[in-house]
Order: C-alpha cells, then sequence, then structure tokens
C-alpha cells in the first residue's frame, strides 16, 4: 500500500475464523467465499462503508464536541487531510475486506470559498483515490451529492422555492455524477433530507414535486449521456432533518418515480433505520420495492427503540435480519446494488479497533443471518407453510379469480353456495418458532 503513515496500527488482514473463534478482530460468520443459494457471501452482500460516517465522523453531536482521534483529519493543509483520509478509508477497507465505499462529493474533501475552487478538489481528490482503487480493487458501490449541509439548501436543494438554489444543487450532482463516473462508481443516490418542508404554509408542495422530477430528469439524462449506465436510487426517509420529507417510505418514493415517468431508470435504496422512522418494519421495505422490481440497494444500520430518532447504529438484531434476508432470498437479491454501513460508532466508542468492531459485527450479522434465512426457506416446513395459505388460489374458481376472470356476481354466487367460510389458522407463532430453530 502507497500510504505513508499506518493510521490502524496493530491490525491486519481481518480473516474468518469461524463460530469457535475468540478472536474479536475475525469474522466468525462471513465467509465471502462461501457459496449460499448459489451464490457466494461476497456477491450476496457486496459490503460497502459509508465515508462519511468511518472517516468524517468525528463523535461530535448537537450537545458535545468531537470524542474521537482521527489522526487523518490532522494536517493544516486541505488537501493532505483529503488524502489523509483516503489512506485511512483505503488501509481500513482494505485490511477488513471491504470491496465498496460509498461517498458524498464534499466527504471526499471539503467543499472551497468558491465554486472554481470546489471543483479543483473534488478533480484532485477524484485522481488520487482511482490511484488508490487501482492498488486495492476497491471502488464505489454509489456517490452522491450532499445537498443538505450547506445553509443554501435550508428550504431545499432541487425542491427549494429559490431558482438559483435549484440551479446550484443541478451544478453539485453534475460535478458529484462526473466524480462517479470517473471513479467507476456503480450507481447514484438521491437521499433528500432537505426535500421536504417544515411548513405547508408556506409551501407549494406539487410545484415542488414537479421541480423534483424534473431535476431528476435532468441528472439521468446527464448521466446517460456520459455513459454512466448504473441505476438511480432514491432513499426514502420520512422525515429529519425536514418535518416531512417527499420520499417518505418506499411506496411514496415508487409512486413518485411512477407518476413523473422515472422507472426505467430509478429503483430504491432502502435503509433500515429511515423504515422504522416511517412506522415499517426494514423487511417491509424491502418487500414494497421488491414487489416493484425496484430493489436496488440498501444501507444497512438499526435504529433505537426507545428513541424516535436516526441513531444509524450498526445491526446486531440476527432474528429481525434474518427475516429481512428471506424478503431477500425469495427476491432474488439486490438489483445491481449492495449493502452500505450507513452507521456510525458511539460517541464513546473511541480506540481505533472500534471501527473493526462495529463492521465486524454487522458484516457477521449479514451473514449470519443469510445462512439461516436459506436453511428456513430450504430445509424447514416454512415453504410450505406459507404456500398453503395461499392453495385456494392455485385452481378452480380460486384461479380464475386471481387471473381476472370472475366478476362480483360471480363471486356473489359461489359464496352463496359456499356458505360460511372455514377458520384457518395463519400459524405466525409456529413460524416465529421455526425462526428461531433456525439461528
Ligand atoms: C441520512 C442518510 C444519508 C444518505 C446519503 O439519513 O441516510 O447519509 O444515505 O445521503
Ligand atoms: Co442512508
Amino acid at each position: 500500500m502507497a500510504g505513508k503513515k499506518e493510521f490502524f496500527q496493530g491490525i491486519g488482514k481481518i480473516p474468518y475464523e469461524g463460530k469457535a473463534s475468540r478472536n474479536p478482530l475475525a469474522f466468525k460468520y462471513y465467509d465471502k467465499d462461501k457459496v449460499v443459494a448459489g451464490k457466494s457471501m461476497a456477491d450476496h452482500f457486496r459490503f460497502a462503508t459509508a465515508y462519511w460516517h468511518s472517516f468524517c465522523g468525528n463523535g461530535s453531536d448537537p450537545f458535545g464536541m468531537a470524542t474521537r482521534p482521527m489522526p487523518w483529519l490532522s494536517s493544516g493543509d486541505v488537501m493532505q487531510r483529503a488524502r489523509d483520509k483516503a489512506d485511512a478509508a483505503f488501509e481500513f477497507m482494505s485490511k477488513i475486506g471491504m470491496s465498496f465505499y460509498c461517498f458524498h462529493d464534499f466527504d471526499l474533501v471539503e467543499e472551497g470559498d468558491t465554486i472554481v475552487e470546489s471543483e479543483q478538489r473534488l478533480h484532485e481528490i477524484a485522481s488520487y483515490l482511482l490511484e488508490k482503487q487501482e492498488e486495492t480493487g476497491i471502488k464505489p458501490l454509489w456517490g452522491t451529492a450532499n445537498l443538505f449541509s450547506h445553509p443554501r439548501y435550508m428550504n431545499g436543494a432541487a425542491t427549494n422555492p429559490d431558482f438559483a438554489v435549484v440551479s446550484h444543487a443541478g451544478l453539485q450532482v453534475k460535478n458529484a455524477l462526473d466524480v462517479t463516473i470517473k471513479l467507476g462508481g456503480q450507481h447514484y443516490v438521491f437521499w433528500g433530507g432537505r426535500e421536504g418542508y417544515m411548513s405547508l404554509l408556506n409551501t407549494d408542495m406539487k410545484r415542488e414535486l414537479d421541480h423534483l422530477a424534473a431535476f431528476l430528469h435532468a441528472a439521468m439524462d446527464y448521466g446517460r449521456s456520459q455513459g454512466f449506465t448504473g441505476w438511480f436510487f432514491i432513499e426514502p426517509k420520512p422525515m429529519e432533518p425536514s418535518k416531512h420529507q417527499y420520499d417518505f417510505d418506499a411506496a411514496t418514493s415508487l409512486h413518485f418515480i411512477q407518476s413523473y415517468g422515472l422507472e426505467a431508470d430509478f429503483k430504491l435504496n432502502i435503509e433500515v433505520n429511515h423504515a422504522t422512522l416511517a412506522q415499517h418494519t426494514f423487511q417491509h421495505e424491502l418487500q414494497v420495492a421488491a414487489n416493484a422490481g425496484a430493489l436496488g440497494s440498501i444501507d444497512a444500520n438499526r435504529g433505537d427503540y426507545q428513541n424516535g430518532w436516526d441513531t444509524d447504529q450498526f445491526p446486531n438484531n440476527v432474528y429481525e435480519m434474518t427475516e429481512a434476508m428471506m424478503v431477500l432470498l425469495k427476491a432474488g437479491g439486490l438489483q445491481g446494488g449492495g449493502i452500505n454501513f450507513d452507521a456510525k460508532l458511539r460517541r464513546n466508542s473511541t480506540d481505533v479497533e472500534d471501527l473493526f468492531y462495529a463492521h465486524i459485527g454487522g458484516m457477521d450479522v449479514f451473514a449470519r443471518a443469510l445462512l439461516a434465512a436459506e436453511a428456513i426457506l430450504n430445509d424447514s416446513a416454512y415453504a410450505a407453510l406459507f404456500t398453503s395459505r395461499y392453495a385456494s388460489f392455485d385452481s378452480g374458481q380460486g384461479l380464475l379469480f386471481e387471473k381476472g376472470e370472475l366478476g362480483l356476481t360471480d363471486l356473489y354466487a359461489l359464496a352463496k353456495t359456499g356458505g360460511e367460510p372455514a377458520i384457518r389458522s395463519g400459524r405466525q407463532e409456529l413460524i416465529e418458532n421455526i425462526i428461531n430453530q433456525y439461528l
């Protein structure tokens, strides 16, 4: 590795040692080459590190300052800081065996005082990242533009009531797309933290949604004109930082995508903690996306059952993740995306090892859940229980109904001669017990 400094000293390549291992710096379940349901674990997951949380987030919160030592941010020179950050990122990803990363434009390098300065910085750091990528084979899973931190976006980016801000957002997305393409990024994400409103009293919702659609069409046309072949993902989230965000959940985002004719190019990036903020489960959001053929990618994390905000903790609940992996396997996997750990260390996790423990834990939870889900779907009574619930639609009148061949008077006549339907158990507890048995 070309990096001059070693930022994660004393930590080598993280091995897979199996579940009997007591080595905290080893995988217990994530065995990248192990084939599960016809694909290696690495190919199922395509794990990615989030540049912002892992290499920019310093533990500060609205109540307190940074807690986490980040030696890669110590240089007084902005470009040196960006290069050191890239060195730290690639050292971490190489050691843990991560194939992908995800970034916002100004995670890579700080925004300049002028547009020209920002563009120069982005161009320069992208060239440096390209060198690191060539050395390691690690690439972006997706890129995005930060259209929510700068004060200019306080009233929205693509949905801002001021066209000057909308066009500035366009400039930023053009540059972010150029960098994503230059780095061989596979996909491009739109997360609209400020695309929404704080009060309807001053918001023309319909007009703002029309603007968002025009903006996304323009971004998509530009990307395609530059040879970008990846998907554009919308990442739903109901609120935070806005009171109400337009991409509220998977169903709302799909309705938007379909209403504005974006469905050939746009899919969804489903985030666990965004699902729970919308009062859904993660698996619900995965299923809604899958039903529309739009399950593109995943942002992995978890919320907190007692807090109502986006805590972005690393995943640790194997039972819930197993339910999610059952949905994923039944859907035939992700459509081109991967699993990005959009998760941050707790403010009091301050040792260099903590970033490794967090990612090892998250990757092991996915691996363990995938193994369990595959066994449940293929070896247990589950599949038969599931399909038998719908057996009355497999033949006869039920099948005709499913094909749309029965009218309401047909249903009337059938019910009248059929009498009161039998009471049939949904067997929820039995199915829950089966899952528990396979963990
Ligand atoms: C915010 C969030 C973002 C997106 C990318 O909640 O999830 O980090 O993933 O902008
Ligand atoms: Co996210």
